[in-house]
């Protein structure tokens, strides 16, 4: 039987012509691949909010440097086998439409022989895309195991600013952090918005439920309004690390900031046998 899809939400193919979703609704369009249930889009009539990288490859197994990988069941390199891919392998998985309703989809993947030899544990993954003036995002990680777990997570977004210069941060004032860039700013007054003046990649710890962020440049606010999300993730490559990553171009860097909503190291989740973990994001954009 042909499958019916509410009116607003169609099949297409992604710009690597790999299966798709868009959405379309008063809040623009926004494009979810199947595989990564990554979306890779949202247009609005102001234009793109989410970014994607100049020299973007869309190959299976390689997650697209853009829009919002999942990271799932750890964050960064894995912490005991750097062979292992980084940010987990819920980005890189083939994921499928559970369910659809007007403006609203929900794709989902489980555990399979391949990710239980990367992880040995039982999982189910959703994922709800919902699109009206917001996009909000929901991923629900649920434990189908008999054993219980722990686990990493964030939805990794980038944003596009047009000019990382002139681009802050307000929310993050003050919150505990950790950085991990190879060549930080070497001080900066923690009690101002964030900026960007140098390499950026800082783990904050205890974040708050709204973080802003202002992009003079496209003459946007963007407000990211989040629920259980206990860590962020505010991180800019700077020319020098942008040289050495994928699908990257020189000068790629000052067009987007990636704020990763999330729950990592001391806030990973640990999920009993049947339990399950929503991290939702809202993201406003005027
Ligand atoms: O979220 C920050 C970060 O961990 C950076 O250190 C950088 O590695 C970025 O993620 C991109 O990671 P990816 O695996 O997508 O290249």
């Amino acid at each position: 039987m042909d499958e019916v899809l509410p009116a607003g939400i169609t099949r297409v193919r992604d710009p690597g012509g790999r299966d798709a979703l868009r959405l379309e609704a008063d809040g623009g369009s926004v494009i979810v691949s199947l595989l990564g249930a990554q979306v890779l889009s949202w247009l609005r009539t102001e234009g793109e909010v989410l970014w994607t990288a100049s020299a973007a490859e869309y190959a299976p197994g390689k997650p697209v440097r853009g829009g919002v990988p999942l990271v799932f069941p750890w964050f960064g390199d894995h912490p005991t086998d750097k062979n292992l891919p980084a940010h987990g392998f819920a980005r890189t998985l083939a994921w499928r439409l559970a369910s659809a309703r007007p403006g609203e989809i929900v794709l989902e993947t489980t555990d399979d022989a391949a990710t239980r030899g990367l992880w040995p544990h039982a999982f189910r993954l959703r994922l709800l895309v919902a699109l009206a003036q917001t996009l909000r995002l929901e991923l629900t990680i649920e434990n189908t195991g008999t054993a219980p777990f722990a686990c990493e997570e964030a939805l990794h977004t980038y944003f596009n600013v047009g000019d990382v210069h002139t681009t802050s941060v307000l929310g993050l004032e003050g919150v505990p952090f950790t950085e991990h860039a190879a060549a930080p700013e070497p001080s900066w007054n923690v009690r101002e918005p964030l900026r960007f003046r140098a390499e950026t990649d800082r783990i904050f710890q205890g974040v708050p439920d709204r973080i802003e962020l202002v992009a003079p440049a496209l003459r946007r606010k963007v407000v990211l309004a989040t629920k259980h999300a206990r860590s962020a993730i505010v991180w800019n490559p700077w020319p020098a690390k942008t040289a050495r990553l994928s699908q990257m171009t020189a000068d790629d860097w000052q067009r987007f900031v990636c704020i990763e909503s999330a729950n990592v190291r001391e806030h990973r989740i640990t999920l009993g046998p049947g339990a399950s973990h929503t991290l939702e994001i809202e993201i406003a954009c005027g």
